[in-house]
């Protein structure tokens, strides 16, 4: 139960109040972000998501980090768009393992308008069986999102990705304005956002902050936040990048907390090399949604047994489905 008084949101954060509180001293920053993370939240209580690759490979985007990509060779075998009946299978195996969240991932640069009747179809029937849906399917155009939220899709992800100075370091294909103008449409059809970006692509201290101010000074905070830790992919121009800190990463995971105080913040791709004690840092500096199930999009995740053993350990239980229709009209 959350146990202080509700934080206030701001949109006004400014480059030097956000550059001193990453280069807070490690607890005092833990402190501050645990302050904030319990006046929301209970702190014992972690969403389980699961994430599914409804169509992979073949993309066209050049995103340096990713397997998905035709522009490298990671060996990686394309797949055409699934079945709405094998994704509700995949759903209710997800149910199954634990998940209150499903979310549905396309390796495409936008979805093309006749795709919509299927993945429309999918939302309507994962969401009957009574799980919160996220999709992310690149860049969508205003109609394209009020299609999704008609057919009952909750979030919509979209990642920034990194600082708008480091962007171009990433990806040539599309540009960090085309991912704002996708999250306006998505903002304004009434699904709820969720957007973050990876940590660990060689960008320095001041590109995560960059990221974050983005985040946090849009007009609404997105209800969710997911921080990757890069996933290193080889055949990627960043499949060799330098190894992330992990004490450097949970101060991501800790400015975001502060930032957005109301806002999901996932610990998203990255826990499979992650210790366990690097993951409990992580859920102190306030992160409380993660993946579950042995894979991600195209890497692994870490299996269910040793999941299940550090829930045990840490005393976290999965966090109830959370209700969205107030939260969209104007809370975070
Ligand atoms: N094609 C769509 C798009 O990019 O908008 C949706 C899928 S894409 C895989 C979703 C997000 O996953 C990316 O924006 C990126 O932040 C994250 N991601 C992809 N590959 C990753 C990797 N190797 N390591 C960490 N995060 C990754
Ligand atoms: C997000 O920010 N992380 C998830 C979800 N959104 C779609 C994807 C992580 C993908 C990690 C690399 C892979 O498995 O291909
Ligand atoms: Fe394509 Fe998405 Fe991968 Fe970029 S991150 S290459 S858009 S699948």
């Amino acid at each position: 139960m959350p146990s202080h008084s509700p934080v206030p949101l701001r949109h006004d954060w400014t480059r030097a109040e956000a550059d001193a509180l990453i280069a807070l001293p490690f607890s005092d920053l833990i402190f501050r972000a645990q302050t904030v993370h319990r006046a929301h939240f209970d702190a014992n209580e972690v969403q389980m998501s699961t994430l599914l690759s409804i169509k992979t490979g073949g993309c066209p985007e050049d995103c340096g980090y990713c397997s998905q990509s035709t522009h490298f060779e990671t060996g990686l075998k394309a797949t055409k768009l699934m079945e709405t009946g094998e994704v509700v299978a995949a759903a209710r195996r997800a149910i199954e393992g634990g998940a209150s969240r499903f979310c549905m991932g396309a390796a495409w640069r936008s979805p093309k308008d006749r795709d919509m009747d299927a993945v429309c179809d999918m939302v309507s029937e994962v969401k009957a069986l009574g799980l919160e849906t996220c999709m992310t399917l690149g860049m969508l155009t205003r109609e394209q999102a009020g299609r999704l939220k008609e057919a009952g899709l909750d979030y919509y992800n979209h990642n920034v990705d990194t600082s708008p100075d480091y962007y171009g370091k990433v990806i040539s294909t599309r540009t960090m304005q085309d991912r704002l103008d996708t999250l306006a449409h998505v903002r304004d059809s009434g699904m709820a956002v969720c957007c973050g970006g990876i940590v660990g692509m060689g960008e320095g201290e001041s590109d995560r902050v960059g990221m974050l101010l983005l985040l946090a000074n849009l007009p609404r905070h997105p209800e969710s936040v997911p921080i990757n830790a890069l996933m290193k992919v080889p055949g990627t121009p960043l499949g060799e990048s330098a190894p992330l800190d992990g004490l450097d990463f949970v101060r991501v995971i800790a400015v975001a907390r502060i930032m957005m105080p109301r806002s999901v913040v996932r610990l998203s791709a990255g826990r499979d090399f992650m210790s366990e004690e690097l993951q409990a840092l992580c859920f102190l500096a306030g992160a409380n949604s993660i993946f579950i199930g042995d894979r991600l999009l195209t890497t692994n995740n870490p299996k269910k047994d040793k999941d299940d053993a550090l829930w045990a350990k840490l005393g976290i239980k999965p966090m109830a489905p959370m209700p969205l229709a107030d939260e969209v009209s104007g809370t975070r």
